[in-house]
């Protein structure tokens, strides 16, 4: 029986376990990327496992989350980053070299390969044939020291793309559609596999840009071929010898097939505040625009620079709308500048941002109180541009550059109204390439120290699974609770290396008094429990939503259910992971009620579920968990760091 894309990359990776639906399985990992925001954590559990060198084919650690840099922190731990890469044979791009996924996807990406990154937007790198999977930290960390990384063997869902774009419809439409039919939430599992004949039709960062926003869904990852546009890209970047056909086999079989015409989609955008709230461009009609923010590693390619500078060609910006643009790498940046867009995008009153992610982490450019902002980034979570009260809506570059002329959202497809033509942007047949912020392990001599300054400190380790947690709902929470209502990043970012500071910030968007009474219960000896809806840790793979919580006494985290990258966070460092059996009981549910969750261990012997007493009720109710042999005894051990040490395994 032939095999589609996914099969062929996991049969080649498989090195434990069956490839049968629903098992674990443990992959080989081929390369690893970090980011400054996640990489310092993953790097000081990567220098806990005491490895010499890092055993991947290659690991790169990128500087492009922590760039504000008011204060010592963000520097500091630029230069730990530097000294852990030097040290360890790990590639280094410095910062303003470009955002991590667009940089892997220029310089490293290739098809056939695993790629693991503590960041949830490694999936970009599906763009170029490849299985690009986010993490957190330390499972990176784990695989740089030669681990497996462990996934569900996946449900394959082929998207079969027919058609071709129209003019002013672009690949963020493709993935907004894919949004809008799969939705943020119950895809854990599964991976997406882009095939049929509208693939030819998109460029390799259009591909890029759905395979990104993938992580929107909650799918495992998603993937593209790898074919003649592949090899074009990878042959302009001067690394034609990296590519590889890969293609599904005539006969492959999927899980399920969904068609999408590419031909019948038009501008779309997802509303405040989840990307999968969609609605078409026309359907929200001309409201004000304050603000358009282009970039992130959603589209921040040459194609979507050139596609905005084009269209902004001879315009000026509306008076009443502020416009940031970061391109996603030094690469585009010198790119278009060699090929006359930067000049035009400037000139239309572009505030150009650093290649780094800036506002789409409300890391800068936070909008002004109430504002409408339009943004070509993958999130528009409660909260997450640094304004509570803003209304962030996520485009297409097209659309975010129709608004800069008009002021108003607009439907692209009305500028040819004005005169504007569509721009049809051709990839530079060789791009102009400099990899000299790149600081190769090959190119540093000697012996090289580490370097640790004040604002780094050693991750907090994980206490061994109880067999009663004993404690008070410090929490309550409903569905879709994001890693960004869980541990905001944005202004608070800059202490990932301060767990004990970071914490102070736990919910702080949901519900600011918190911190002050988790540690009150934690200090009464008691423990602290999370209570959530559907889809708990939607978003980012940062593992802080899951250190700090452990930090400040959360043993439990009792859902409805729970995306992946989150919950392996948790098990990672051993807070349980539990589902309400028949979801009704949530309700039964107050905050500050006391549980008691007993007999834990006897029931991972014996398969059965656990029982939740509702002290404060006087009722119980049965909880179930979804974990392999391997998990729980990582939650016996205390986290994956001890169990590492524990058992000794040979990684
Ligand atoms: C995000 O887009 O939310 C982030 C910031 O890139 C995170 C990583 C982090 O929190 O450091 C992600 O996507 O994993
Ligand atoms: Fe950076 Fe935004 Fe992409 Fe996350 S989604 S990696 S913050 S650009």
């Amino acid at each position: 029986m032939g095999k589609n894309i996914v099969e062929k990359i996991l049969s080649d990776h498989i090195i434990e376990g069956k490839p049968e639906k629903g098992a674990e399985v443990g992959i080989r990992i081929d390369q690893t990327l970090t980011q400054d925001a996640t990489g310092t954590m993953a790097y000081l559990q990567f220098e806990a496992m005491g490895v010499p060198k890092v055993k991947t084919e290659l690991s790169v650690s990128y500087i492009d989350h922590n760039t504000v840099q008011i204060g010592f922190e963000n520097a500091d731990d630029h230069k730990y980053l530097q000294s852990v890469a030097a040290k360890y044979g790990i590639v280094y791009s410095r910062a303003g070299n470009g955002i991590c996924h667009q940089v892997q996807l220029e310089r490293f990406g290739k098809p056939g390969k695993t790629l693991l990154g503590s960041d949830s937007h490694t999936p970009t790198g599906g763009g170029i044939g490849m299985m690009a999977i986010g993490a957190g930290g330390l499972d990176v960390a784990v695989a740089m020291a030669g681990g497996l990384f462990y996934i569900t063997y996946p449900k394959i869902i082929k998207i079969n793309l027919t058609g071709k774009l129209n003019s002013w419809v672009a690949a963020k439409d493709v993935i907004l559609k894919v949004l809008e039919i799969f939705t943020t939430k119950g895809n854990v599992g599964c991976m997406f596999e882009y095939g049929g004949p509208g693939v030819r039709t998109l460029s390799v960062p259009e591909r890029a840009t759905i395979t990104n926003m993938g992580a929107e869904c909650g799918v495992t990852t998603s993937i593209f071929p790898s074919d003649e546009v592949t090899k074009e890209f990878l042959k302009a970047q001067d690394r034609e010898d990296d590519w590889i056909e890969l293609i599904a086999d005539e006969d492959a079989k999927y899980d399920k097939v969904v068609d999408i015409d590419l031909s019948k989609l038009i501008p779309m955008a997802a509303t405040p505040h989840s990307p999968g709230n969609i609605s078409t461009v026309k359907d929200i009609g001309k409201i004000n625009v304050d603000q358009v923010c282009i970039g992130s590693c959603t589209n921040s390619s040459y194609k979507d620079m050139m596609t905005v500078a084009n269209i902004l060609k001879g315009q000026k910006l509306s008076s009443d709308t502020s416009f940031v643009v970061a391109p996603g790498s030094k690469q585009v940046i010198e790119n278009i500048i060699h090929d006359g867009g930067f000049e035009s995008i400037v000139s239309a009153g572009a505030r150009i941002a650093e290649s780094a992610c800036g506002f789409c982490i409300g890391n800068s450019q936070s909008p002004k109180t109430g504002a409408i902002s339009l943004r070509t980034s993958n999130r528009n979570f409660f909260g997450r541009s640094g304004t509570k009260s803003a209304e962030v809506y996520l485009v297409s570059p097209e659309t975010a550059a129709a608004a800069v002329i008009t002021g108003k959202f607009t439907d692209p497809r009305d500028l040819e109204n004005m005169g504007i033509k569509y721009p049809e942007i051709k990839m530079p047949d060789r791009f102009y390439i400099d990899d000299s912020m790149f600081i190769f392990p090959e190119s540093v001599k000697g012996e090289t120290e580490i370097y640790r300054g004040p604002n780094i400190g050693d991750p907090p380790v994980a206490e061994p699974l109880k067999n009663k947690i004993s404690g008070i709902v410090t929490l309550k929470v409903g569905d879709k609770i994001t890693t960004d209502h869980i541990i905001p990043a944005g202004s608070k970012m800059k202490y990932r290396s301060n767990v004990p500071k970071y914490s102070e910030f736990l919910f702080e968007v949901v519900d600011p008094t918190f911190y002050d009474r988790a540690k009150e219960i934690k200090e009464s000896g008691k423990d602290n429990i999370i209570v959530a809806g559907l889809s708990y840790g939607q978003g980012s793979s940062r593992e802080h939503a899951a250190l700090c919580p452990m930090y400040m006494g959360i043993k439990a985290v009792l859902a409805k259910s729970m995306e992946r990258i989150h919950k392996a966070n948790l098990i990672n460092f051993g807070i349980l992971p539990l589902n309400f059996k028949d979801e009704k009981d949530y309700d039964s549910i107050d905050q500050a009620d006391e549980l008691e969750i007993s007999n834990i261990k006897e029931a991972f012997i014996s398969g059965k579920n656990i029982v939740v007493k509702n002290i404060s009720k006087k009722t119980e109710f049965g909880a179930t968990y979804d974990l392999s042999d391997r998990q729980k005894e990582i939650l016996l051990a205390g986290g994956t760091l001890s169990f590492i040490k524990k058992t000794q395994i040979n990684i």
